[in-house]
C-alpha cells in the first residue's frame, strides 16, 4: 500500500524533493535561486499560493533561528508545513451508527465517480458488509452497463430504473432499504458541470429526497476530484460544497500526475477531509487516505539519500 502511494506520488514528489534538498547548501546557507525554484515547482504541482508561501516563509524563519541545520532538519520543517495544511475541522466518521450509511457520490464528468463507487463497494463487501448500489445516473445507457459490471464484480445489489428521473429512482431505492437491510447505500450520479445551474439544482433535490426517506441521510456527500484538473478542481469544490455541504473528497488519478499538490491545496482551503485516493483503474486502486502515511511516502525518497 505504501509503495502504491509512493509510486503514484513520484512525479509530484521527485522535483519537489530534488529542489528541496538543494535549498540548504554547504554550511546551511539558504540558496535563494533554489528557494525561487521550489516556489515555482510547488505552484506547478498545484500546492496553491497559500501553502507555497507558508512553506517558503517557514523555511526562511527556521533557517534564521537555526532550527534548520541540514537536510534532515529541513525535511522536518517541510513535513510540518504540509501536515498543518491537512488539518480539517469537519471529520465526520465514515462508519455511521445509523445504518444504512448512505453515501452520495457527486462530481463533474469523467472524474471517476462510477469507478470509485465500484471500488468502494468492493472494499465494503470484502469487509463483510451488505451494499446497495443505486444507479442515479439515468442519462446515459453506458453508465448503466458500467455500474452493472461493477455490481457483479463486487457482489453488491444494484437498484436501477432508467425510465425514471434520478430523484425518483433514489427515492424508490431507499424505500427498498427499509425492508431489506443494507449496511451501505452507494448512490451514483450523472456528471455535471458545477456552473450548470439546473443540473446542480437537481442535486439539491436529490439530497432532499434522500432526507425524506431517511432523515439522517445522506451520511456522506463525497465530491470526486480528478487530480489533473488543477485550478478547475478548486472551482468544482467551491460550487459543490456551497450547494451540498460536502463531508469529504476523493481525489482520483493520482497515478502518473505531477499535480499531486492538489491534495494539500483543497484540504487546506476547505478544511474538509480527503477520505480516499484513487491510484489506478483496478479494483484495489483505492486507498484510504491517511495523512501521516501520505506525507511519509512523499518524503521517503529524500530520507533514503
Ligand atoms: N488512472 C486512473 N484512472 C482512473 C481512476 N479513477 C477512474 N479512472 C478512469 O477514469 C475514467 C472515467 O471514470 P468514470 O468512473 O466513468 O467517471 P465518471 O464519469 O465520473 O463516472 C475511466 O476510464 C476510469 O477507469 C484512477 O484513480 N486512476
Ligand atoms: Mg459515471
Amino acid at each position: 500500500m505504501f509503495n502504491k502511494i509512493k509510486e503514484a506520488l513520484k512525479k509530484t514528489s521527485e522535483k519537489f524533493i530534488n529542489t528541496l534538498t538543494e535549498v540548504v547548501t554547504g554550511k546551511a546557507v539558504l540558496d535563494e535561486d533554489k528557494i525561487e525554484m521550489l516556489e515555482t515547482i510547488m505552484l506547478q504541482s498545484d500546492f496553491g499560493a497559500e501553502i507555497t508561501d507558508s512553506m517558503i516563509d517557514t523555511i526562511r524563519k527556521d533557517m534564521k533561528s537555526e532550527k534548520i541545520r541540514d537536510v534532515e532538519t529541513l525535511v522536518l520543517t517541510a513535513k510540518g508545513v504540509l501536515k498543518d495544511s491537512l488539518i480539517t475541522d469537519r471529520n465526520k466518521a465514515f462508519e455511521g451508527e445509523n445504518l444504512p450509511h448512505v453515501i452520495l457520490i457527486v462530481g463533474v464528468n469523467g472524474v471517476g465517480k462510477t469507478t470509485t463507487l465500484g471500488k468502494l463497494a468492493n472494499k465494503m463487501i470484502s469487509e463483510g458488509k451488505k451494499v446497495l448500489i443505486v444507479a442515479g445516473d439515468t442519462f446515459r445507457a453506458a453508465a448503466n452497463e458500467q455500474l452493472e459490471i461493477w455490481a457483479k464484480r463486487s457482489g453488491a445489489v444494484i437498484f436501477s430504473n432508467y425510465s425514471k428521473d434520478p430523484a425518483s429512482v433514489i427515492f424508490d431505492a431507499l424505500e427498498k432499504t427499509k425492508t431489506e437491510k443494507f449496511d451501505y447505500v452507494l448512490i451514483d450520479t450523472a456528471g455535471r458541470l458545477h456552473n450548470k445551474k439546473n443540473l446542480m439544482e437537481e442535486l439539491a433535490k436529490v439530497k432532499n429526497v434522500i432526507k425524506k426517506q431517511i432523515p439522517s441521510a445522506p451520511h456522506d456527500i463525497l465530491l470526486i476530484i480528478d487530480a489533473n484538473n488543477g485550478q478547475n478542481a478548486l472551482r468544482q469544490a467551491e460550487e459543490f460544497n456551497s450547494l451540498l455541504d460536502l463531508t469529504g473528497f476523493i481525489v482520483t488519478k493520482l497515478d502518473g500526475t505531477a499535480r499531486g499538490g492538489i491534495i494539500f491545496n483543497i484540504c487546506s482551503r476547505y478544511k474538509i477531509p480527503i477520505k480516499y485516493i484513487g491510484v489506478g483503474e483496478g479494483t484495489d486502486d483505492l486507498l484510504k487516505f491517511n495523512q501521516e502515511e501520505f506525507i511519509d511516502s512523499f518524503f521517503e525518497e529524500i530520507l533514503k539519500k
